[in-house]
This record gives structure tokens, sequence and C-alpha cells, in this order.
């Protein structure tokens, strides 16, 4: 949660979604997303506060285990492109760990939205936000999207993102990410599960 702390204004700041469905009787998607702001800290991206973890439903529903969630804010001034390639290395990190230990790579770090920034121009993240679903099953960008264009169908990432930045605006749409869960029907969100600390 934020805490007061000072600093820049926290709808500036990068959004990171967080997630795994790594199955085992260990509850290791949970560790492993609970492990996951301090392995961006030790990889150079300082978090300066962290939603709740949420155990959410596989989308599309079928493709896999339930997921857990969570939603990170970063303290970083480093370009997009940059920060991205640091998720990279940390899901490598977990993905060479889990590797060893219990099969594949399951730690998910998504660039969700970085302030006002759009990429990589309006009308190209048009497109990826109103392609058709049969297309996105398809067509997979090859460079950073952001804000991330499915961001506003999710409400694994809007409902935890909204512990932290209630009041981003989409810089397209204009909408705030209550307001993106609000227009969500009903069941998408009670879906949403909170797991209690501990
Ligand atoms: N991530 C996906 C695909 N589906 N479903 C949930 N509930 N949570 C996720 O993080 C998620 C997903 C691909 O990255
Ligand atoms: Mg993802
Ligand atoms: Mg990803």
């Amino acid at each position: 949660m934020l805490q007061g702390k000072s600093g820049p204004s926290p709808v500036t700041l990068p959004v990171v979604a967080v997630g795994s469905n790594e199955e085992t009787a260990f509850g290791g998607a949970r560790e492993i997303v609970s492990r996951a702001p301090a392995a961006l800290e030790a990889a150079g991206l300082k978090p300066r506060a962290t939603s709740e973890l949420f155990e959410t439903p596989c989308f599309p529903v079928g493709y896999g285990p339930d997921f857990v969630n969570s939603v990170v804010l970063l303290e970083s001034d480093l370009p997009p492109e940059r920060i991205l390639a640091v998720l990279h290395r940390v899901e490598a990190e977990f993905g060479r760990k889990r590797r060893q230990r219990w099969g594949p790579r399951t730690l998910d770090l998504d660039l969700i939205a970085l302030g006002g920034v759009i990429l990589p121009d309006a009308a190209e993240l048009r497109r990826w936000m109103e392609l058709p679903p049969e297309a996105q099953t398809r067509e997979v960008p090859d460079r950073l999207i952001l804000p991330h264009p499915r961001l506003q169908e999710r409400a694994f990432v809007l409902i935890p993102m909204a512990q932290l930045v209630p009041e981003w605006r989409h810089p397209l749409t204009g909408m705030r990410v209550r307001e993106m869960i609000e227009a969500l029907p009903e069941a998408e969100k009670a879906a949403i599960r909170p797991i209690s600390a501990g």
C-alpha cells in the first residue's frame, strides 16, 4: 500500500502486473508473487508500493489453473524499454530456479502503464486495443505497447491497480482505473478474490 511517502506522484510511475499460476501443492504461486517486489528491488527497480495478492481465474477460462496476481508500482526513471528488459531478466531468474525445482517458468511481469506514455503511438495502440478476439490469439506485438492494450478488460490487473493508483487515467480513453473497473461485468470482478496475508 501507499504509505504517504514523498516523491513523484504515483500516477506518473511505472505499473507492473505480477502473475503466476504455477501449480504445486506448496502454494508456490503465492510465494513467487509475494517475492516479486524483493526480486525487482534486487534487480535495481525500486518498488514504491505493492497491492494485495489476489486469486484469479485463468483467462481465457479453462486455459490453466487459477493465477495469483498483484500489481507493483515502481520508482524508476529508466525508459520503458529498459524497465521491460529488467522485468524479463527477473522472469528468467525465477524461471531458472523454477526449472530446477519444480518445472517450467511461471512468473509473468507485465509493464502495464507509465504515466501518460503511449507507445509506439496512438494509432498503433488503438489498433491493438480494438483487435478482435480471434486476431488476439494469432497476433502478438513484437514491440512494447503502452498502456497494455488489454488493460481495460482485465479485472485481475485493474482491481489490484486500483489499490495503488485509482486516479491513473488511460491516456487514450481518459478513463480512470476505477471507471474502467465500473465498466466490467460484476461476475468478472467478483471472481477476483483477495488472499489474506500470511
Ligand atoms: N496472464 C496471462 C493469461 N491469463 N489470467 C489471469 N487470471 N491472470 C494472469 O496474470 C494471466 C491470465 C498471460 O500473461
Ligand atoms: Mg501477462
Ligand atoms: Mg508477460
